[in-house]
């Protein structure tokens, strides 16, 4: 582990592949890894891209990355789908959108599917997000759906969130989940090309002027809406702009600070509280007296509560 580490702190990209696929996998040395990153973390620019599936995400993203790449940095790719297996229909269909780029050293794309849920999938995007940062890409690309509270968990690590919606998505404004809406720093109405672009730019202008405001606070920062048309490639210098502008506001902003406090509490105690499990896994295996309890909970002759009760009062003798 600590040559492949090596080897990826020199560039190789093999090496980082193989340290992603530890990560997925959620290997037992995985907390070393991580630990060894440090001092090379903090340095790439994390964004999040949203919206309901078909709402052009990929085809925004494949243009990122070429604009990424016309400024000279180096763009790793995460596109998030737990909905479907590794192989499966859209991240097949997401990695040929991307496809202009896999032949660029300096872009590196991964697919996440239901292999990412060894420990879950927000997690294992957190994870490659570093592994991308301390492997010294400049900005990190999250693509992720917008259909349930597991898939916009995975934004918590994105310094800025792109909400992508289209005419399309003008219908249902009302019924799209609250939490998407939430999440975005910046509205990209995409397929401006098709009728309706004009009328839910206006009804989320109305919306944001209503209070609905991004993570950061409304007086430092004000919900933009864009409209792109990503498959032409119009509008993409404008969204990098005003997303560049987003994280600057973020780094200096309060609520920012806050929230990173927050998170990295919550993964302190995440990872702590694996470390119990692990442990109290342990404790069960190598004492009959527990193991015993736990057959009998299994049979149905003891209930699990009355059998809780009595772990805790045994487990200041045997955790220590
Ligand atoms: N008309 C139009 N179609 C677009 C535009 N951007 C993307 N598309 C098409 O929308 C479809 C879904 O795009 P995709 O990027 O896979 O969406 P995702 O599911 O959000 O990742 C594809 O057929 C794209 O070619 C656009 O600006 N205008
Ligand atoms: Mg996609």
């Amino acid at each position: 582990m600590k040559s492949l580490l090596q080897k990826m702190f020199s560039g190789d990209r093999t090496a980082l592949a193989r340290l992603i696929t530890h990560v997925e996998n959620r290997s037992p040395e995985m907390p070393e890894v991580m630990a060894a990153l440090e001092g090379r973390l903090g340095k790439a620019q994390v964004i999040g891209i949203t919206g309901p599936p078909g709402a052009g995400k990929s085809t925004l993203v494949d243009r990122l990355i070429a604009q990424y790449r016309k400024q000279g940095e180096k763009v790793g790719v995460i596109a998030v789908d737990p909905s479907s297996p590794f192989s499966g229909g859209a991240l097949l269909g997401d990695r040929i959108r991307m496809m202009n780029h896999t032949e660029d050293a300096d872009v590196f794309i991964r697919s996440l599917g239901s292999r990412g849920a060894h420990g879950g999938i927000s997690r294992a995007t957190r994870d490659i997000v570093r592994l991308f940062d301390a492997f010294g890409m400049d900005v990190i690309l999250v693509e992720t759906v917008g259909v349930g509270q597991t898939e916009l968990d995975v934004l918590e690590v994105a310094h800025t969130t792109v909400v992508v919606l289209t005419p399309e998505s003008g219908d249902t404004i009302q019924t799209l989940k609250a939490g998407l809406l939430e999440a975005a720093d910046i509205f990209v109405v995409n397929k401006a090309d098709r009728e309706g672009a004009h009328r839910i730019h206006n009804e989320l202008l109305a919306m944001i002027e209503m209070g609905q405001s991004s993570g950061i606070n409304s007086s430092e920062w004000k919900t933009p809406v864009l409209q792109v048309q990503a498959n032409k490639g119009v509008g993409i210098d404008e969204l990098t702009k005003v997303i560049d502008q987003h994280h600057q506001v973020s780094l200096s902003s309060e609520v920012h600070q806050l929230k990173q406090k927050r998170i990295r509490e919550e993964e302190f105690y995440e990872l702590a509280l694996e470390i119990l499990k692990d442990r109290l896994f342990e404790t069960f295996a190598s004492h009959p007296s527990l193991r015993q309890l736990q057959e009998e909970v299994k049979k149905g002759n003891k209930n699990p509560f009355e059998a809780a009760l009595e772990v805790k009062r045994q487990l200041k003798l045997v955790v220590s």
